[in-house]
């Protein structure tokens, strides 16, 4: 069976950036895979957190992900600061790594620009990246298109490893996604919705509320123009509604594009079809949310399990670079 792995920091809250281009995808995994998710809480540090909303947060991810329709009888996950073999191995990867490699990362360049203080741990970001997804001898990696850059890095790392030290590690593929790659922020269409930037009418975050999801769509920002056509580059606002209505609808860019000439019913279209798209979601999120225990105890036994698979993997490559077998 084919080993994915992908990970979602809980940085902060998710939106359906997050949800199409990644929780979407994870649950629509192929069956026959074994697939292993992880919310990496160890990446979301690089950055400062309020130590209570990284806690709360945690578990409101583990309940998306299952909200999501990941299957915890099927699929393993778990939180990453619970297996200490991620940052054990995220060092023997700082040390494969070269400085320039991590120097040339545009998700650094951008997270360390305007900051007061950069953490040491934001510019190893990728290494920690690259043990989390070898550790598990993993061949697929679904994530969204701004992560393409940091799994060519472990690709790299990867194989540097193994011509240093010997086959040890597996190199893994991305898996990228064909249709809402890369959802954008509905006030500024030019950049990404991200849950780490400040622009809550421009970010539809997962848990809102219909109502709300209808006025952020309202106004959402197009052009002056009128025509509707899908064209990234002269009409970003408007594609990018397109490009989430196709995507929320299973439907091609083109076929949705043809059935409008106006942007007031092109933004209503699509606040409807997001609010349905994360109805179910949401009602899911609500009946985990009120059992916390069941919650732990999944996430309990997820780590069992990466502990298990991830284990072996480590131990395979402490003893490539020559470090003694722990007595
Ligand atoms: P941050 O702003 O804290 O970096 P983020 O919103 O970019 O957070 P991540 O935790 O970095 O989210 O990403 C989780 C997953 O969601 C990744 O697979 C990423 O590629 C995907 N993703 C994030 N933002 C978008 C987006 N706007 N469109 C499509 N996919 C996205
Ligand atoms: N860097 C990723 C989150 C992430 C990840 C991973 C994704 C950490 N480790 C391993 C896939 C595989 C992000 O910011 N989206």
């Amino acid at each position: 069976m084919a080993r994915v792995f992908s990970g979602i920091q809980p940085s902060g809250d998710l939106h359906i950036g997050n949800y199409l281009g990644a929780l979407r995808r994870f649950a629509r995994e192929d069956p026959d895979s074994d697939a292993v998710f992880c919310i990496v809480d160890l990446h979301a540090i690089t950055v400062p957190q309020d130590p209570a909303s990284l806690r709360a947060r945690t578990v409101e991810m583990a309940n998306l992900y299952l909200a999501s329709g990941l299957d915890p009888e099927r699929v393993t996950l778990f939180v990453q600061s619970h297996v200490p073999a991620h940052t054990e191995l995220a060092w023997l990867m700082e040390c494969t790594a070269s400085f320039g490699e991590l120097s040339r990362m545009t998700q650094f360049k951008e997270k360390s620009d305007h900051r007061d203080f950069v953490s040491a741990g934001l510019f190893t970001y990728p290494a920690l990246m690259a043990a989390d997804i070898l550790l598990y001898d993993t061949e697929r990696v679904p994530v969204g298109d701004d992560q393409r850059q940091h799994l060519e890095l472990a690709r790299d790392v990867a194989q540097r490893f193994n011509s240093r030290y010997g086959e040890t590690f597996i190199v893994p593929e991305a898996v990228l996604p064909t249709a809402a790659a890369r959802v954008m922020d509905l006030q500024e269409p030019t950049n990404k919705m991200s849950k780490s930037t400040e622009s809550p009418q421009g970010t539809v975050g997962m848990l809102d509320e219909p109502l709300v999801i209808e006025k952020k769509f309202k106004r959402a920002v197009t052009d002056n123009d009128s025509e509707v056509s899908y064209d990234v580059a002269a009409k970003p606002g408007v594609s990018n509604l397109l490009s989430i209505l196709a995507a929320a609808t299973d439907r091609s860019i083109d076929e949705v594009a043809s059935g409008y000439t106006q942007y007031g019913p092109l933004k209503s279209d699509t606040a409807a079809a997001v609010i349905e798209l994360l109805r179910p979601v949401q009602a899911r999120y609500a009946e985990l949310s009120a059992d916390p225990d069941a919650t732990q105890a999944i996430l309990a036994r997820g780590a069992e399990n990466a502990r298990e698979v991830s284990t072996p993997v480590l131990e395979r490559a402490r003893e490539a670079v020559g470090l003694l077998p722990r007595p």
